[in-house]
């Protein structure tokens, strides 16, 4: 902003001089923040001085009379008192009159030499990728800075509250990452994303400087009142602290912008509490805790009389900031027993062969679990940021009879999720006596009163191809596709009026349009029969029960218990709704992965027609083969995906495909 507003306020004042023509334009511009408004007004108050009776020589002094003028406007971008000093006479005795108001008022008058401490280590690129930005944790001081910068800006575009959260969720400890929260409570909005990288790469404060102004003008963000507020949180990685230094004094390098420091939370608790405060309820950590139990223990009371319990849930927590949060959460529910195992502490890292990431993507069971001591017990992983969850228990394999251990992923939980939904609507519709034509057939459930309520399920590429036939066919839903990573799969389920989305690796919600759950709220009651009644009900409490923002681990948890209650369930039982197609999972590392770029759905590669030629004539030599690849968006390498009809040829094909990527990427040319 500061900088275009300089060019045009220079050519107004060579038209105006230092009229009150010009001190209107200024007050009446929507560039300016409110200190150059101040400093106007004030200008404005005193009487002004023709040009001639400040004896100024009359010609070649244009340029000095107008010297106040840059003064005042550039002062946007460094210090107005530095500026100050360098006025000529004239201008500096006008100035004086104004100085003191002039003095760090502006927007950005702190953030040249607040940036200049945290500069940004040369040769990275950054990139706000699959979820916020990803790196060395001892690299990332001026990402955060810079994304603190963003989300303060971001606060007073939208005068409402936004979260940041330092995390690198599943990645190793040393890792740490950074990702915003829009004031919904939401991931940030993507047009903001391409602000976010523009800052991150900017090579020095300079150039900082120009990139915010930039994004100042194009937002028309206005300083001043209300002013912004972010709210801060990190889990537990051990360069989080610094961090959060960094990020606080990015947010309070503008002006009027206030950091609110929660201290450790899991991603969706920080997301959650953002939501709550912006819709003027009452959003802290304690009433997050509230919120999940109460509706816990209401789906409880709805259900079936003699509620079936099962045996304790076994937690594996990733050595993360789940453990603390997992344990707080169970102390207030009495109907759920939980043993909490790889709660970190000394010699426990965090993400290291443990937690939902490692358990999903290797098929491999955690530290601190036995095959045969938690033989049929349930057990659930929570990844490092507690946002995913998987389950997962021992049992006989289906080859032999040893013990395997069988996972339940986010593709299984979504189903859980999916035809209990399913369930409550069809309850609906039935209490209405609704005689079903086709259009009330799945996917679609009618409600009179309200109408057709539109269900959908989301989910990416890595979906088990048996998880999407389950969907499709058993439950007759519609399932929609998007590229990888939350925010794509949140936005599509935006579509419906309850969208159910889940990636494989246990990342998702069950998402309810606000306005559909203000009509249960309103009309469910007027619903005819008691089941009818109860069903809506329950619809109300998930909806409490979830983050609608993002994904949330522990709401999973709770509705999976919640779920396998009501249907008198075991692990084996609910395992049991369908197969899942054998698959595999490599990643490359070693290559550069922007050379792959892929086909929207991420299933075919664009970028090298030969690769996507050979990887095709791969799997057609496998029975039942699916096989693709994507470049990471969150960290630097290359993932394979395969499925086939048995294990061992699943990992033959993602082996083949991964030699493929080898072959083709080394011999291409560099980008
Ligand atoms: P990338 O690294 O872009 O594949 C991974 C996960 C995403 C998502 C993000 C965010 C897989 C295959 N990819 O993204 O689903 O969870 O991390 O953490 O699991
Ligand atoms: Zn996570």
């Amino acid at each position: 902003m500061c900088r275009g507003s300089k060019v045009q306020f220079s050519n107004r004042a060579l038209k105006f001089g230092l009229r009150r023509e010009f001190l209107d334009v200024m007050l009446s511009s929507r560039l300016w923040n409110r200190a150059c408004k101040r400093v106007a007004s004030v200008a404005l108050a005193i009487p002004l001085v023709p040009p001639s009776s400040m004896h100024f020589p009359s010609s070649g002094n244009f340029g000095r009379r107008l010297s106040l003028v840059p003064a005042i406007v550039s002062s946007s971008s460094r210090s107005c008192s530095r500026r100050s000093a360098s006025l000529d006479a004239p201008a500096a005795a006008a100035a004086a009159a104004v100085g003191v108001l002039e003095m760090d008022l502006d927007l950005l008058s702190r953030l040249r030499e607040a940036a200049d401490e945290f500069p940004p280590p040369p040769g990275e690129k950054y990139s706000y990728g699959t979820a916020g930005f990803r790196a060395d944790g001892s690299r990332l001081g001026s990402t955060v800075f810079r994304t603190g910068v963003l989300a303060a800006l971001r606060s007073l575009k939208t005068e409402k509250v936004i979260g940041l959260v330092i995390t690198a969720s599943h990645n190793h400890e040393h890792h740490n990452g950074i990702k915003i929260a829009d004031p919904d409570g939401g991931m940030l909005t993507l047009d903001w994303e391409e602000y976010a990288e523009m800052m991150a790469n900017a090579g020095n404060s300079d150039l900082l400087l120009k990139v915010v102004e930039d994004v100042i003008k194009r937002e028309d963000i206005q300083g001043g009142s209300p002013s912004g507020k972010v709210f801060l949180a990190r889990d537990t990685r051990s360069t989080g602290p610094a961090l959060i230094e960094a990020a606080r004094k990015g947010i309070e390098a503008v002006q009027g912008v206030v950091a609110e420091n929660k201290g450790i939370l899991t991603t969706p608790q920080l997301h959650w509490m953002v939501r709550a405060t912006n819709k003027d309820e009452i959003g802290s950590e304690l009433q997050y805790f509230q919120t999940l139990s109460n509706a816990f223990r209401l789906l409880l009371d709805l259900g079936p009389s003699n509620l079936f319990k099962p045996e304790t849930l076994i937690v594996d927590a990733s050595n993360g900031v789940g453990a603390s949060k997992i344990l707080e959460l169970g102390q207030k529910l009495e109907a759920l027993d939980m043993e909490i195992r790889n709660t970190g502490g000394k010699g426990n890292v965090l993400n290291y062969l443990v937690g939902a990431d490692f358990v999903q993507k290797e098929k491999v069971f955690p530290l601190n679990f036995d095959a045969s001591s938690d033989q049929d017990k349930r057990c659930v992983s929570v990844d490092g940021d507690a946002d995913r969850l998987v389950y997962f228990y021992f049992g006989p394999s289906q080859t032999d009879k040893s013990l395997a251990m069988h996972l339940l992923d986010g593709d299984k939980i979504m189903a859980l999720f999916s035809s209990f939904i399913l369930d409550q609507l069809r309850m609906m519709e039935k209490s209405t006596n609704f005689v079903g034509e086709s259009d009330s057939r799945p996917p679609n459930v009618v409600i009179p009163g309200y109408g057709t309520v539109k269900l959908g399920v989301v989910q990416t590429a890595y979906a088990n191809g048996a998880s999407t036939n389950y969907l499709q066919q058993k439950l007759g839903l519609e399932v929609a596709l998007t590229p990888t990573g939350v925010k794509h799969l949140h936005a599509r389920a935006e579509a419906y009026d309850i969208g159910i989305y889940f990636e494989a690796n246990g990342h998702g919600t069950i998402l309810m349009q606000e306005s559909f759950v203000d009509w249960l709220r309103e009309h469910g009651n007027t619903l005819p029969s008691v089941e009818g009644r109860t069903a809506v009900k329950r619809l109300v409490a998930v909806s409490e029960l979830f983050n609608s923002g993002v994904g949330d681990a522990l709401s999973g948890i709770l509705m999976v218990e919640i779920i396998l209650r009501y249907r008198e369930w075991s692990i084996q039982q609910w395992d049991s709704i369908y197969t899942d197609l054998p698959s595999k999972q490599l990643t490359i590392k070693g290559v550069d992965r922007s050379l792959i770029t892929t086909t929207a759905d991420e299933t075919r590669v664009k970028s090298i027609p030969q690769l996507q030629d050979a990887i095709d004539v791969e799997v057609a030599k496998y029975k039942a083969g699916r096989s693709f690849v994507r470049p990471s968006g969150t960290e630097n390498l290359v993932r394979v995906y395969a499925e086939a009809a048995t294990q061992e040829s699943a990992v033959t094909l993602a082996e083949a495909v991964g030699r493929l990527i080898l072959q083709y990427l080394q011999a291409a040319p560099e980008s």
